[in-house]
């Protein structure tokens, strides 16, 4: 088997991807908001995580998985984190490429307008390509004719058993905004990132690569181009109580790493395209 696509009907109606490639890893996407919902590795782990009290309705974000963030990051003008994450994308094909890798490609068209909650026309694309790797491309196109400005995320939320002992590597010596602390601005100061209760803070020009290391101290290669910030977040208990989609013991099983454009946004002119990648290796033994 050299690998497939397939389509179901999935929670809440949408229609569910399921990308499977020969190695034995496995997507699933779903066209409400072109979101992944499950990553397993050649192995069968899953390496993303969904809340149990995850909402699957119109309107709604999914709680987990790889909800995009568009236009907007956090609270806003737009509901929380933009509206590209709660519209129905169209799912555009799918391929095995001549190295056999799956894709999957959705898009959603943005018609905008003075009647609409963000009047600016553009063409968002995500493209899915599974080998040994899970490699995501986001791209915002301008179809208008004004300048478009954004702001764009990955909100990757990992699965772990025990947020304790996770570990982030290579934010050493990054400045950080701490959503917690009035967005106070310093240097991280910890060659490895831990969390022991709330965190909400942007790292600001981070680098390319990242190490998140899990409960079992597995290496995930995170490795991003066209996004110049990270995210880290987790809610903690006390967070998770405010969150109705989350249950309170569910912050131990998560860790949220999410490659964007959240401080500086992107401005594109009529007909300019951005384009933004992260990949996602394990490395197994
Ligand atoms: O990316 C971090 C963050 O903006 C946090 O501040 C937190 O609220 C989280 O996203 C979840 O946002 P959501 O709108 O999905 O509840």
């Amino acid at each position: 088997m050299r690998g497939i696509c397939t389509v179901e009907a999935g929670s809440g109606g949408f229609s569910h991807y399921t990308l499977s490639h020969a190695s034995g890893s496995s997507v699933v996407v779903t066209d409400y908001g072109a979101h992944l919902l499950s990553w397993r590795d050649a192995r069968g782990g899953e390496r993303l995580f969904v809340s149990e009290k995850a909402l699957f309705a119109p309107g709604k974000p999914i709680r987990g998985g790889i909800p995009l963030v568009f236009p907007q990051f956090g609270k806003g003008d737009l509901p929380s984190h933009g509206f590209a994450r709660t519209s129905v994308w169209t799912f555009e094909g799918s391929s095995i490429t001549e190295h056999g890798a799956i894709t999957a490609t959705f898009s959603l068209s943005w018609k905008g307008g003075v009647d609409s909650i963000w009047p600016h026309p553009c063409e968002l694309r995500l493209h899915v390509k599974l080998s040994d790797v899970l490699a995501i491309t986001m791209s915002v196109k301008n179809t208008g004719e004004a300048p478009l400005s954004f702001f764009s995320a990955l909100h990757t939320y990992y699965r772990v058993s025990d947020i304790k002992q996770v570990a982030i590597e290579g934010l050493c010596g990054v400045d950080y905004i701490d959503f917690l602390r009035d967005r106070i601005r310093e240097c991280e100061g910890r060659a490895s990132v831990r969390c022991d209760g709330a965190t909400d803070r942007v790292y600001v020009n981070s680098p390319r690569k990242l190490i998140l290391r899990d409960d079992k101290g597995v290496p995930m290669i995170i490795d991003k181009q066209g996004m110049s910030d990270t995210v880290v977040w987790n809610p903690w208990r006390e967070g998770a109580q405010t969150i109705v989609d989350l249950d309170c013991d569910e912050f131990q099983n998560f860790i949220c790493v999410e490659s964007g454009n959240v401080v500086t946004p992107i401005v594109l002119n009529p007909g300019e395209e951005h384009v933004a990648q992260q990949t996602l290796g394990v490395q197994l033994d």
